[in-house]
């Protein structure tokens, strides 16, 4: 695989490329990519006391990847391998960013999209992306782990490729994002805190965190705090949940599929796994857009709001490096966003002393 050398120094030539040593590819792979990866990570003071935490905190904004979320990692990695495969047609089952992403990667390959979705709880913003970026969409009865179910089970005929995160390279191209917290922090944090649905993320990013210290790039690595929605919370409550519920729909999984992943990256770094009501997410998720202009989706207050919890019961010691992943962009979920927010404008004639009596100038 070469490092494209032709590439301008500053231009930034997709995950696979810069990280291409780290992954599973060679210089036969076709490299399907909308130039996703090197996502800001963003120090946020204003929060860090808002939550009255003497810490370092950082956010690393997912939602600037070219389907707005983190799922573009190991999409653009899945649907790569899968045409190096001679693969038609790409399947999964999805929450909502998964189908955006693989829609959208399909697409630029020229390949077949099926989305399998839950009927009706899927953010209107990444129905829009699985439907104008041209994937079969299918909603089923049911919910994710209903659709899952059935994906494996399309996989096993051969005919289609999984590109869930059950399919491992979807997990390599995660990792990446640990790489580049630590290329941009300069070391590991201490603790990194994500929400977890599935759980491949968070047994990514502890892939990734383990690799980069195995070799000698980073002297440490970080505790692994994830985060589940109370009522879809299986990891936390230790079995499976048959009809999970939460605001935050991304994460709203019942029987995730790297639940082991999950408990190993926990219990390997010392970490914790723990769960917050949607009352929370809800405030954590107005706060940071309030406090930070930084627009995420539900699932991404998770953490926030688990972070708060950690502070106020003393769990962080003071000086701490804390990353907090935002997973998703705040507009793929705009129903959620204007219900929090409120809509009530003030309608008024059109004249500019009607405005500014509004002002009050
Ligand atoms: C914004 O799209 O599972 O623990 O089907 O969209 O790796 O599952 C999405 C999950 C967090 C949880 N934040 O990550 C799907 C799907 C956002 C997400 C998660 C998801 P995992």
């Amino acid at each position: 695989m070469s490092n494209n050398t032709k590439q301008p120094s500053l231009a930034w030539p997709g995950l696979i490329r810069r990280y291409a040593d780290y992954l599973p590819v060679n210089e036969f792979t076709p490299i399907v990519t909308l130039l996703e990866g090197n996502t800001p990570l963003l120090k946020a003071d204003s929060l860090a006391r808002e939550m009255g935490g003497d810490i370092e905190l950082y956010l690393k904004y997912e939602g600037l990847n070219p389907t707005a979320s983190f799922k573009d990692r190991g999409m653009t990695m899945a649907v790569s391998k899968a045409k190096e495969r001679g693969a038609d047609v790409v399947v999964c089952a999805s929450t909502g960013n998964t189908s955006a992403s693989a829609a959208a990667y399909a697409a630029r390959a020229g390949l077949k999209c099926v989305v399998l979705l839950p009927n009706g709880k899927i953010a209107l913003g990444k129905l829009a992306q699985a439907l104008m970026y041209g994937a079969t969409t299918i909603s089923i009865e049911g919910n994710f782990d209903d659709a899952l179910r059935i994906v494996r089970e399309l996989g096993e005929t051969g005919q289609v490729e999984v590109v869930n995160s059950v399919n491992p390279v979807r997990i390599e191209g995660q990792k990446t994002a640990s790489f580049e917290v630590v290329d941009q922090l300069g070391q590991a944090p201490d603790f990194h805190f994500l929400p977890v649905g599935n759980a491949g993320n968070i047994t990514a990013y502890w892939k990734g965190y383990k690799e980069y210290f195995d070799l000698g790039i980073s002297s440490s690595k970080p505790r692994m705090f994830g985060f589940q929605a109370a009522n879809s919370a299986p990891i936390v409550d230790g079995s499976p949940i048959e009809n999970p519920q939460t605001v935050a729909t991304a994460i709203r999984i019942g029987n995730p599929a790297s639940w082991g992943g999950a408990t190993n990256a926990v219990e390997e770094s010392n970490g914790h796994i723990g769960k917050v009501t949607d009352n929370e997410i809800l405030i954590a998720y107005k706060q940071l857009a309030k406090t930070e202009g930084i627009f995420a989706e539900p699932a991404c207050a998770a953490p926030l709001a688990g972070l708060k919890n950690c502070l106020l019961n003393d769990k962080i010691p003071e000086g701490s490096k804390i990353v907090v992943t935002l997973t998703g962009h705040g507009l793929k979920d705009p129903d959620n966003a204007i219900n929090e927010a409120g809509y009530t404008p003030a309608v008024v004639a059109p004249e500019l002393d009607a405005v500014k009596d509004i002002i009050g100038l």
